[in-house]
């Protein structure tokens, strides 16, 4: 993509509305536009890595045997009568009517929905193990939206919705879904840890947030610092074989890992004083196992091998796909901008041409602009005419993994400056090697 052509509406001035450095850097590199309080347009950079963000999430869950589906963001408002919920959730849902004065509401969750379909065409054990799950925006009316995309009232969430025959099989699919999760956020760079957590509105007393560290967290945890070093796993996984998976979940849930409403202090105490962590931290998924909370109410039943009609046991699963746009910068941040990690970047490197007058820096940014567009690699190409320092601050506010700056000296030796973004390094290199460099880097990523 080149610069001269793009929509990247990029501010001056850090905006006065925001107070944490993920809105801010949000706002500056023109990622998002806040439409109205807690409700924001997604502008095509931010776009962009919400889309990164949301293709991971779904290669996890297929990788789970999670099947994607897609269900509306509006609901009648009968289906809630039905589970109790509707009038339990309160001022934060939000409640319409049509123009024959049905009630219906924008959906805050999906519990109801799926419960519904699911009754309408499962009758039967031989039907389950089952997990389906889609990525849809959700709207909470929350008191004090805040923090820009963190706290939305219109958000992107993915939510799963497990379906078993008894307690067991839905806590292997609880299982699978926890190590499922690991694995999403250690792909986007991020140190996710599992904490023992209330389940609120969603039901039962079996849940887990994942949590990621950051002083401008709105959750408190406090856990042991075990936690910080342990690996989540790579390669192939079945997910299917529970005790190898009920292993992992084990191992990730026997330290200490609490958030402020489960929180023991005197437990706390036996972890050894220079492993206990008192910290801020964001909260990126959280999954609930609650039984037949819904199935009961809602009759989801299925005929058990013995012939007799069982509530099926349920749980559900969240990952907020917006919210982590602004966890990802938290975390991945320096003075002069964002540092996106290569996965949810939404260019793999950027291009700066620091002579757009220059004959022979026009040649070679054109050369490298379609080398490596031709391998599929997204590049943005800051090919307009404002001045280097300029572009420079700009391609390290916007924060892609990789910069490629062709400058007149440096052509003239036959040679272009690759930068790689996270620590500064720069090298002079010829144009093979750096289109060499970038693709191999490329291919790596892709790989996995
Ligand atoms: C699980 C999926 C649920 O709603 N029902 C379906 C369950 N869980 S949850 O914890 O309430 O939400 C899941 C994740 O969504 C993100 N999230 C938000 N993101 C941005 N703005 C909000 N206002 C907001 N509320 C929740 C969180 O990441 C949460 O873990």
């Amino acid at each position: 993509m080149k610069l001269s052509q793009y929509f990247l509406p990029i501010l001056k001035e850090v905006p006065a509305e925001a107070n944490i450095i993920s809105h801010q850097l949000m706002l500056r590199c023109g990622m998002i536009k806040q439409t109205t309080a807690g409700i924001y347009s997604w502008l095509p950079l931010g776009f962009k890595v919400l889309k990164k963000i949301e293709e991971i999430v779904h290669d996890e869950q297929i990788k789970a045997g999670h099947i994607p589906m897609l269900m509306p963001t509006i609901q009648p408002a009968e289906l809630w009568q039905e589970s109790g919920r509707y009038d339990d959730y309160g001022k934060e849902m939000l409640r319409i009517n049509d123009r024959q004065d049905r009630n219906y509401l924008y959906g805050p969750t999906n519990e109801e929905l799926i419960t519904d379909i699911f009754r309408s065409n499962v009758s039967s054990y031989k039907d389950l193990p089952l997990t389906l799950y889609h990525i849809q925006w959700k709207f909470r009316d929350e008191l004090r939206p805040r923090f820009g995309v963190m706290r939305g009232r219109e958000f992107y969430m993915k939510d799963g919705y497990n379906f078993d025959l008894n307690e067991k099989e839905a806590i292997d699919a609880y299982n699978r879904h926890f190590v499922s999760y690991l694995r999403t956020f250690n792909r986007m760079g991020l140190k996710a840890i599992p904490m023992k957590a209330e389940t609120g509105p969603i039901g039962g007393n079996y849940s887990h947030e994942f949590l990621v560290l950051a002083n401008t967290g709105e959750s408190t945890v406090y856990f042991d610092k075990t936690l910080l070093d342990m690996d989540t796993g790579q390669g192939k996984l079945d997910y299917y074989q529970n005790t190898d998976i009920k292993k992992v979940v084990e191992s990730f849930t026997t330290p200490y890992a609490r958030t402020e409403d489960t929180h023991d202090a005197n437990i706390f105490l036996e972890v050894p004083e220079e492993r206990r962590i008192e910290s801020k931290a964001i909260e990126v998924g959280q999954i609930f196992y609650f039984g037949t909370k819904y199935s009961e109410p809602m009759n989801a039943y299925v005929v058990n091998p013995d012939g007799q009609r069982v509530p099926v046991h349920m749980g559900s699963h969240g990952i907020g796909v917006s919210r982590l746009v602004g966890a990802i910068i938290e975390a991945s941040h320096d003075e002069r901008g964002i540092i996106w990690p290569e996965p949810v970047s939404p260019f793999f490197a950027g291009l700066i041409n620091l002579n757009h007058r220059d004959e022979e820096c026009l040649r070679v940014c054109d050369k490298v602009y379609e080398e490596l567009g031709t391998n599929g690699i997204e590049i943005l190409y800051d090919d307009t005419n404002e001045r280097p320092g300029a572009k420079f601050a700009k391609m390290d506010l916007i924060g892609l993994p990789w910069q490629i700056v062709v400058g007149p000296k440096g052509v003239a030796e036959g040679k272009i400056e690759l930068v790689y973004r996270s620590t500064g390094e720069a090298t002079l290199l010829p144009l093979e090697e750096v289109i060499k460099k970038i693709s191999t880097a490329y291919k790596a990523l892709v790989k996995d």
